[in-house]
């Protein structure tokens, strides 16, 4: 039989569900997810191979307006790492919230006005919609905005209508050969995936600012077998951030470690030695060459 493969770029604004959706199709946790907007910084690959199809989706950062608190180098990185996704793919999925349309939206749809591959609209966090009967004129009134391969109403949180969303995406992969041996989930490093986990659990955990102004720096990774070490430094951008990221005498530092920890022994399968240190470092999250240094780098695909 033969073999089919396709890039798929899963694109919105941020918060929409899109990582949910990814992890939800991949039946693992790949990309981490918040309640926050701007969870996601990276183009986070997910594939996944089913007989002779394989799909490699690409998660993204949400592409979103950069505002006068949201215009710095790193926000540029993230839009356009979500925007450098849509290049050279077979499908895109583009996720808005229910019936929520914000100008944000309009900026995804702007961005995806040269884009040839077909565009398949899903309508996510439809189990938190009340009255389903609105759906419909939304469905006629959103086929207004361009041409759509599909629109769907989803839950990426429940599973609703994903393998109907699987299964029109895969009308759209050509023929070719596989990318990825079929047991290969992503193409991101254990370094990668552990240091997203503790930005996750900084995401979940924090307030306010500080989740925006902290990165993670895998220093050791050390594979003995039975026992991962690994030591993780937090960059923040001020004192106080460190302070509260360590918490009274250490008790937020050890609840965001206990937390990553048990993750990233599911996740590798083995028991793991988590090392977390906070240091500052200021300005990183606008300073060019600190991202690139820090991982924030385009030269990827
Ligand atoms: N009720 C409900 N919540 C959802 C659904 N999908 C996602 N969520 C929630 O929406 C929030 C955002 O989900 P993410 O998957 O992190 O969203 P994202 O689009 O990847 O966000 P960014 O990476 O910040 O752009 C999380 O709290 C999810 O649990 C859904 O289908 N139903
Ligand atoms: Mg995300």
């Amino acid at each position: 039989m033969t073999q089919r493969c396709g890039f798929v770029a899963i694109v919105g604004r941020p918060n929409v569900g899109k990582s949910t959706l990814m992890n939800r199709i991949l039946g693992q946790k790949i990309s981490i997810t918040s309640r926050r907007p701007q969870t996601t910084r990276h183009q986070v690959t997910g594939i996944k191979t089913e007989g002779e199809t394989q799909f490699v989706y690409v998660d993204t950062p949400g592409i979103h307006r950069q505002t006068k608190d949201r215009n710095k180098a790193i926000n540029r990185f993230m839009n356009q790492a979500a925007t450098q996704a849509l290049r050279d793919v077979d499908c895109v999925v583009f996720i808005v919230d229910r019936m929520r349309w914000t100008g944000e939206d309009d900026v995804v749809l702007d961005k995806l006005t040269h884009v040839k591959a077909p565009v398949v609209l899903a309508l996510n966090k439809v189990d938190w919609l009340e009255d389903k009967t609105e759906l419909l004129p939304w469905l006629e009134q959103l086929q207004k905005k361009r041409e759509f391969a599909a629109i769907l109403p989803i839950s990426a949180k429940h599973g609703t209508n994903v393998p109907e969303l699987e299964a029109e995406i895969a009308k759209y992969l050509p023929e070719g050969e596989h990318h990825f041996p079929e047991d290969q989930i992503t193409d991101r490093s254990q370094r990668f995936l552990v240091a997203e986990l503790v930005r996750e659990k900084v995401m979940r955990q924090l307030g306010d600012e500080l989740p925006y102004q902290m990165t993670v720096e895998i220093e050791e990774f050390r594979d003995e077998g039975r026992i991962i070490h690994i030591s993780a430094l937090m960059l923040v951008e001020r004192p106080g951030q460190k302070k509260i990221l360590i918490g009274e005498s250490g008790d937020r530092i050890k609840k965001i470690g206990r937390e990553a920890r048990l993750e990233m022994e599911k996740a590798l399968g083995a028991k793991v030695m988590l090392n977390l240190w906070v240091k500052v470092k200021r300005g990183w999250s606008d300073d060019e060459r600190a991202l690139k240094s820090l991982g924030y780098d385009h030269d990827r695909r």
